[in-house]
């Protein structure tokens, strides 16, 4: 009996280097004194009234962003594993079994539960008020996309301490990642983990865009909403199209693994290069899921700190849409050398090197924006002016690879590497972080220290040129990516080692953040005015943060930049004094739910069971996701109301005339 448990816990739990008992010491204790904390400060009910259960989108915003700083540093974490392990030839730091999981979990959390948050939670915390709208379309839907989101996250993570880590790339590719030839269940994690959270990221993409068609304030035509939200609008219509496609590639994938399908095996007529299509069907739309919003982000952010109207609206908004199309025509440029022959690589090549047309319209649009206006460094801007030099130049090296000839050289290279990391952090992380500055004091109502926040913006830009500029010529120089080691007479040491310090300083640039935020927090300075960038949209116009029901009074707009006019208007004394007493209204909310975290853990469970194939805890876990729909189907709470007065009191008490 002794020996059988002896025998289970060995295969269940990871064991066998010090780095993973450490974190599961570490894990374990962060875990009690969470738990312990909670008890002793009374905050359970606090926790599970305000947080667990809100259907308030400013509030899933802010737990997407928490989890998204969180997931960062886990993956960021992975990243310094991989460059100490490159920094030296022959270095023996990471087994190569244990570096192929780790630039899978790097790959998978940075893109799907790092950049994919981060961007929900800028969604949530800003769409909504920047349409004048006092909730997204589906409240309950979105608060189940979060618990989905987290879940899956937190199943994917939980394969570093039980049963290992997947290891067949981010985008685990057949034959590699079919049954025999990966036979833990580390690939069932990647599958399931992935497939609960791209659910909730489905349920998104539908409930913005519905929000966005359904609930725009009074006059705010197509042509005048705020570019951020043209941005959200385009990336939902592209979720909607790639991600159905994805839940279909990996439950595919699971068939073959669970059931002894061929869909993706050599035998059986099955095709794995099926399932690269299938994959980059979904991936290379996804790569511009998550870019859109960061140029959304940059739009709105160049105009307000250029005090100037955004240069070319109707063009953005084109280019914008123009992308989320032809994003869908481009997925075969990754895999150029696998055998889809020169027609095929013609039209794949042209359809990515026109990306770069509309691409570089927005940049110029973005300068011209720029160009003779009284422009402010502030963070936002700081981050929104580094991204332009790192994206012309990430963009362009993209345009290389899209020469089909020659990326029979560059393919699977460190160019590769050197390239996506440069859109990716250049772009994306560069653009949320524009993002977070810019409406951090529309979450908390006090803004991010600029001291710190300079350090921090220092050392992640040059880190992130020590780090991958080196990697271009390490790429031409034959480096190919996904090894752990290399050996001397290579001549890569030197660049490596450069490459590793630059990584580095993008970790201390993390840690500054870090203490920034912290530091801010204990030391935050109220802002009074809701409007603390002088800027031209209506989230400006409420509150900072912005109350429970958002609008008191749904605002109309006849301009794009309403905030910009309404406050003209009032320096030429057209416009009545703010303080005229309005009338309100009572205002309808939605009431909370612990339908949506009980939900995602069902599936949490199901997803456990599946990957350990304990059939009964699968069913177990599909029965409760099953009992959840019915007791929500049987629900008919129809939400409450705000009396007026309430409204009237919490208006006043913000305003500061009571
Ligand atoms: C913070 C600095 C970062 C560093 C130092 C870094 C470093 C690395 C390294 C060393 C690899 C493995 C290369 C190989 O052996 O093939 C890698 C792969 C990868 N990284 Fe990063 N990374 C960083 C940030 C990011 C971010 C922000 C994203 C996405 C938003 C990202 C996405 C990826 C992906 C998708 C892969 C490919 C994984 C695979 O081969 O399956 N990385 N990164
Ligand atoms: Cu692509």
């Amino acid at each position: 009996m002794l020996e059988n448990i002896k025998q289970f816990a060995s295969e269940f739990f990871v064991t066998g280097d010090p780095l993973i008992y450490g974190a599961d010491v570490s894990i374990a204790l962060v875990t009690i004194a969470i738990f312990a904390g909670l008890t002793y400060f009374k905050k359970w009910k606090w926790l599970w009234r305000n947080w667990l259960t809100t259907v308030d989108h400013k509030k899933i915003g802010i737990m997407y962003i928490l989890a998204a700083i969180i997931m960062m540093f886990r993956g960021g974490v992975d990243a310094l594993m991989m460059r100490t392990q490159l920094a030296i030839p022959n270095f023996e730091f990471l087994h190569p079994e244990h570096y192929n999981q780790v630039f899978t979990t790097h790959g998978v959390v940075m893109i799907l539960f790092m950049a994919m948050p981060f961007m929900f939670g800028l969604f949530n915390v800003v769409v909504p008020l920047q349409i004048g709208a006092r909730d997204v379309a589906f409240p309950f839907l979105n608060s189940l996309s979060f618990w989905l989101f987290f879940l899956g996250a937190m199943l994917f993570n939980l394969s570093f301490v039980i049963g290992g880590s997947p290891d067949a790339g981010w985008l685990s590719y057949p034959p590699l990642s079919e049954l025999q030839f990966n036979p833990g269940p580390g690939q069932n994690f990647y599958i399931w983990g992935i497939q609960i959270s791209g659910i909730g990221s489905l349920a998104t993409g539908i409930n913005f865009l519905v929000t966005i068609i359904k609930m725009r304030a009074p006059g705010m035509t197509m042509m005048k909403m705020p570019m951020f939200t043209w941005s959200v609008f385009a990336t939902c219509v592209i979720i909607i199209f790639a991600f159905p496609i994805l839940t279909v590639t990996l439950a595919l994938l699971f068939l073959d693994r669970f059931a002894g399908g061929h869909f993706f095996t050599l035998d059986g007529g099955g095709n794995p290069m099926m399932y690269i299509n299938l994959i980059w069907m979904w991936g290379h739309p996804e790569v511009y899921i998550v870019i859109l919003p960061a140029f959304g982000i940059f739009s709105e952010v160049v105009s307000v700190f250029s005090r100037k109207k955004l240069f070319g609206y109707t063009s953005m908004v084109f280019a914008m849409m123009i992308i989320a199309f032809v994003s869908f025509f481009t997925w075969a440029h990754h895999f150029f050398t696998m055998g889809s022959g020169a027609d095929v690589n013609a039209f794949f090549a042209i359809s990515t090197m026109l990306i770069a047309i509309p691409t570089g319209v927005k940049i110029f649009n973005w300068l011209f924006t720029m160009y003779r206006g009284r422009i402010r460094f502030d963070l936002p801007m700081l981050w929104t002016v580094a991204f332009i030099p790192a994206f012309i130049v990430g963009g362009m090296t993209g345009v290389l690879l899209a020469v089909a000839p020659a990326d029979f050289q560059y393919h699977n290279s460190y160019f590769l590497i050197a390239h996506f990391h440069q859109v990716l952090i250049g772009g994306v992380v560069f653009g949320y972080f524009a993002g977070m500055y810019y409406w951090w004091p529309k979450m908390f109502g006090f803004k991010l220290n600029e001291t710190l926040g300079r350090w921090s913006f220092w050392f992640w830009n040059i880190g992130f040129y020590v780090c991958f500029m080196p990697q271009y010529l390490l790429g031409l120089m034959g480096m190919t990516r996904r090894v752990s080691t290399f050996d001397w007479d290579t001549g890569w040491g030197p660049l490596n080692v450069v490459s590793t310090v630059g990584a580095y300083l993008m970790g201390i640039a993390f840690i500054f953040q870090a203490i920034q935020i912290a530091y801010s927090f204990k030391y935050r300075e109220k802002d009074t005015t809701g409007d603390i960038w002088d800027a031209h949209t209506l989230e400006w116009t409420i509150p900072s943060p912005a109350p429970e029901y958002n609008f008191a009074i749904t605002p109309v707009v006849d301009s794009r930049d309403p905030l910009w006019v309404e406050k003209q208007r009032r320096a030429a004394g057209k416009l009545p004094k703010k303080d005229a007493k309005p009338k309100y209204e009572p205002i309808h909310m939605p009431s909370n739910s612990g339908i949506p975290i009980v939900f995602s853990t069902f599936f949490f469970i199901a997803g456990f069971g599946f990957t350990f194939h304990w059939v009964w805890m699968a069913v177990l876990g599909l029965a409760g996701v099953l009992a959840c729909l019915v007791a929500r189907s049987m629900n008919d709470d129809e939400g409450f109301y705000i009396p007026a007065e309430e409204v009237e009191k919490t208006e006043a008490s913000l305003r500061g005339t009571l």
